[in-house]
């Protein structure tokens, strides 16, 4: 075919007000995909609709494809009829009426670093076309608003690529010439082509089957290389839990008689839920008790809800356009937070996940990454699959279910299918569909997709003895963010228990909001315990009456809104909400917060150059909550762990790493110090049996038991270092192994370098395993670091090409704030030279960690003046991605 145009390469930004519906349907696509080793040649045949008869272009979307034929009702487009450049290609002069045309491609899968479009991975292909990879496979309208129904024919050598998998169902397979064979599949569901996926190679299935509500059989295959089948006992038993669950709380059945699971090791992301063929990082996939922990089992049970979960939450209800991506992504993460909540605690589940938000999402919507919920515009779409989207996304989506209660969310749900059941949508759909179907209008919650920015909301109280009421005073503010400099207040609903003197939760039959005096039922009696008000205005207050006596209030329970809470609650209360609140969230936020005054005062203080110490109601506090059998360990070892030390620096004016890891460290030393006996005692008493149990009672013991044996190991007493070495030596299963190791990491010296060098004689045939190691010398807070972590670049263990292990590696070298914010500048100059090495193979995983930089300016002088040098000497660079380009100039900007 004929020479590209050339197109000016200037990143360009998309706008969501700029949004137009295709011209043109594709009412139907066949595929044909023949793999070879030097080459792939993909022909695709496209039913067009023209939807009007204008005769506008067709544009096609097409990326580092070799164009080698294109014909419209069978015969050859004319030269002047069509242009092409490095991104588009552009067909004039098309008929009015539906017709069929004919594209064929070449591509080199085997070249293709990006991990995006069709790639190789350990010598099998498989694709990932979210968000826009289908532009490296075939010029295509790639956009989700373009539904289509696939066929997909591949052809392969036998020997090399004996499995070959699509969308859908198998319709035809058989042997062709020379050694090669083919597989048809046909998928009967419209799908946007984000959702195509393809997968060819040496492969084993673990099958198992699922029966559906409605007594169909479906049979269930996870695919990986032989030896890794025993290790996927666990996925399979999470997929068969996440399809019943989705049928009993939501009502969705699976709607085709095969789904698939294909575990790759070289993936960007966790999983993509293609149309049953879901494709996944192995790391998400394979456990085994000598070889994952405890956190990657739950991992992998929320991930395979979460991508089955997609089935409806995605596939039969898409976007629209990538800007309403939180329309199935924080709907979908909400569903697998409440999947696992209902596998395990739901508590403790709640507890990391707000931990999650807060220390990554706040620290997101107050950066110069700040964005709505729905974005307003993007350069690279990759770069918005974001905290932002996903977290703060499903928190927009728990509110609708605290607002409307669990029914009417449920009736929400089902009005939002029975709407737009094989749609492309927009997140004011959703929203329609949830008040709708509950006859409710609140005019300010759209709000929470629009503006960016983590509300802070100011709580203040009173009580009347006289009166006998108890006043809430609220202020709700929305902060300035890039771009958007005025904000509205929005509906949040603000959920509060009131505590007697003996810690029990008093009866609340109603309240008055500014005029109006609201009764507050449950389902079961004419009161509650917990009353959710409506915070809607930027000052307000609400007023409890018949409160008999003073309460100690216990305000946003199980954190009903994403926001920043600022109260009047002494620490006096905060202890009794310590011992008492029937809130388990709350009851560790009391901790929490406590622990954030200790810190932030003591940083001061060591920034003053005063002497530390601890306040022994702290440590009483600690002991008691630790003393108390009636709790769950899980959640006691939770309410052990101080908040990160990234979410202090948030809290910080100028955030001073070294100063919050010092005083950090200080309180966990003045803890084991003060509470060696009992945390002793409880490494003893909560030692895993021989044969490891994932259930939640047992993970509990160890998160304990581990908990505690990192406090001590921090004392770094021989004798306690030896106890490490041999909870490290005797470990039946990897939580305990790799705590105990992470125990004895802490400390530089010999027993770390020995401890290190047996788990990597021990390991070094699992990759997965080796990432753990990887990652724990990376996030080190052992001075000068970095060279270490230099060095570990070229060690046998690493590979730039996979994802994993830079994340370990990179990611966790940044994870490390020390060493990361070193005073010379060398973790900034590190990770640019990387980021530039890697921004050349894999843009998306180049710009991930280059993220990292984007907090630059809530450092000192010195430490923003060493990181701006760094990111403008990236964005500099010719031939830097869109990527990368993006996060680094908005970084400086
Ligand atoms: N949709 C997938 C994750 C995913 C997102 C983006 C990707 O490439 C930019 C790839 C996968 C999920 O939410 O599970
Ligand atoms: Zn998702």
């Amino acid at each position: 075919m004929k020479m590209e145009e050339s197109v000016k390469e200037t990143p360009k930004e998309i706008f969501l007000k700029d949004y137009k519906a295709p011209h043109y349907a594709f009412e139907k696509v066949n595929l044909k995909f023949v793999l070879g080793e030097e080459k792939t040649l993909v022909t695709s045949n496209i039913r067009v609709l023209p939807r009007s008869s204008d005769g506008a272009p067709l544009i096609l979307d097409g990326e580092r494809l070799n164009l080698v034929t294109l014909n419209i009702n069978g015969s050859p487009v004319p030269e002047g009829s069509y242009k092409f450049n490095s991104r588009q290609l552009n067909i004039t002069s098309l008929p009015t009426s539906p017709f069929d045309m004919e594209i064929v491609t070449e591509i080199e899968p085997q070249n293709n670093t990006s991990l995006e479009g069709l790639y190789k991975s350990s010598g099998n292909f498989c694709t990932q076309c979210e968000a826009e990879g289908f532009r490296k496979i075939t010029y295509f309208q790639d956009r989700p608003d373009v539904m289509s129904k696939f066929t997909t024919r591949i052809e392969a050598d036998k020997t090399l690529y004996p499995v070959l998998l699509s969308n859908g169902n198998l319709v035809d397979e058989g042997d062709l010439a020379d050694g090669k064979h083919f597989a048809v599949w046909d998928d009967p569901w419209t799908k946007p082509c984000y959702l195509f996926a393809l997968v060819a190679g040496q492969l084993v299935s673990r099958d198992d089957s699922f029966t559906t509500m409605s007594g169909r059989k479906v049979a269930l295959r996870i695919w990986t290389p032989p030896q890794d089948i025993p290790k996927t006992v666990h996925a399979m038993k999470s997929l068969q839990l996440a399809m019943k669950w989705d049928e009993e709380v939501f009502g969705l059945e699976y709607d085709l008689d095969l789904f698939n699971i294909v575990a790759v090791p070289d993936f960007n992301m966790g999983a993509m839920e293609n149309k049953s063929l879901n494709i996944f990082n192995s790391r998400l996939v394979l456990a085994s008790p000598e070889t994952a922990t405890d956190a990657d089992y739950a991992a992998i049970e929320g991930v395979i809800g979460h991508e089955y979960f997609h089935n409806w939450t995605g596939n039969r209800v898409t976007c629209r356009d990538w800007f309403q991506l939180s329309l199935k992504e924080g709907l979908t993460v909400f569903r697998d937070q409440e999947f696992s909540s209902d596998m395990g605690s739901r508590g403790v589940k709640r507890i990391a996940d707000v931990g999650r938000l807060r220390t990554a999402q706040f620290s997101q919507d107050a950066g110069p990454m700040a964005h709505p919920v729905r974005p307003h515009s993007y350069i690279k779409m990759d770069n918005f699959y974001t905290v932002t989207v996903y977290e703060k996304g499903a928190e927009v989506v728990r509110m609708y279910q605290t607002l409307l209660g669990n029914a009417g969310f449920r009736k929400g749900m089902d009005l939002y299918f029975q709407r737009h059941d094989g749609q492309a949508v927009t997140c004011e759909e959703f929203l329609a569909a949830m008040f709708d179907a509950n006859n409710v209008k609140f005019p300010t919650f759209p709000l929470w997709y629009a503006q960016a920015g983590t509300p802070t909301l100011t709580v203040t109280t009173s009580y009347d003895a006289g009166a006998q009421t108890f006043t809430i005073k609220c202020k709700q503010e929305v902060p300035p963010t890039p771009g958007q400099l005025k904000k509205e207040p929005m509906l949040l609903p603000l959920a509060v228990g009131l505590l007697d003197s003996h810690g029990h939760d008093m009866r609340l039959t109603s309240v008055k909001d500014g005029t109006s005096l609201h009764n507050l039922t449950s389902v079961d009696g004419d009161y509650t315990t917990t009353a959710v008000l409506h915070v809607d205005k930027a000052e307000q207050e609400f007023t409890f009456v018949n409160i008999t006596e003073k309460p100690v209030p216990s305000l946003l329970r199980n954190f009903s809104a994403p926001v920043r809470l600022v109260s009047d609650v002494t620490n006096d209360d905060l202890f009794f909400l310590l011992a008492h609140d029937s809130d388990q969230f709350n009851r560790w936020e009391a901790g929490q917060t406590l622990s954030r005054k200790l810190m932030l005062d003591l940083i001061s203080a060591q920034q003053k150059g005063e002497d530390l110490s601890v306040d022994s109601a702290f440590i009483e506090g600690m002991r008691s909550t630790v003393m108390d059998s009636s709790l769950d360990k899980e959640f006691v070892a939770k309410c052990l762990t101080l908040p990160t030390e990234s979410e202090i620096a948030d809290l910080m004016d100028v955030a001073d790493p070294d100063a919050i890891h010092n005083v950090r460290r200080f309180i966990i030393m003045e803890i084991a110090t003060n509470m060696r006996d009992v945390l002793l005692k409880m490494v003893e008493a909560n030692r895993s049996s021989a044969t490891y149990d994932p259930s939640h009672v047992h993970r509990a013991q160890r998160a304990l038991k581990n908990v505690a044996l990192g406090y001590l190991a921090m004392l770094n007493e021989p004798e306690i270092i030896d106890l490490a070495v041999n909870e490290n030596k005797n470990a039946t299963n990897m939580t305990d192994q790799v705590s105990a190791l992470a125990a004895i990491c802490q400390n530089s010296g010999d027993a770390r370098s020995k401890a290190l060098a047996e788990f990597y004689e021990q390991w070094k045939d699992e990759t997965l395993v080796m990432n753990k190691w990887l990652a724990l010398q990376a996030m080190s807070n052992i001075p000068g670091n970095v060279e270490n972590v230099r060095g570990l670049m070229e060690h046998p263990a690493f590979d730039i090409r996979n994802p994993n292990k830079v994340y370990s590696l990179i990611g966790g070298f940044c994870a490390s704030a020390v060493n990361f914010h070193a005073k010379d500048g060398s973790g900034y100059t590190f990770l640019a030279d990387v980021v530039l090495q890697l921004d050349k193979l894999n843009p998306q995983v180049a710009s991930r960690m280059v993220s990292a930089f984007s907090r630059w300016r809530r450092f000192d002088e010195g430490r923003q003046a060493l990181a701006k040098a760094q990111l403008e000497r990236i964005t500099s660079q010719d031939g830097l991605s869109d990527n990368v380009f993006e996060i680094a100039s908005k970084s400086l900007a």
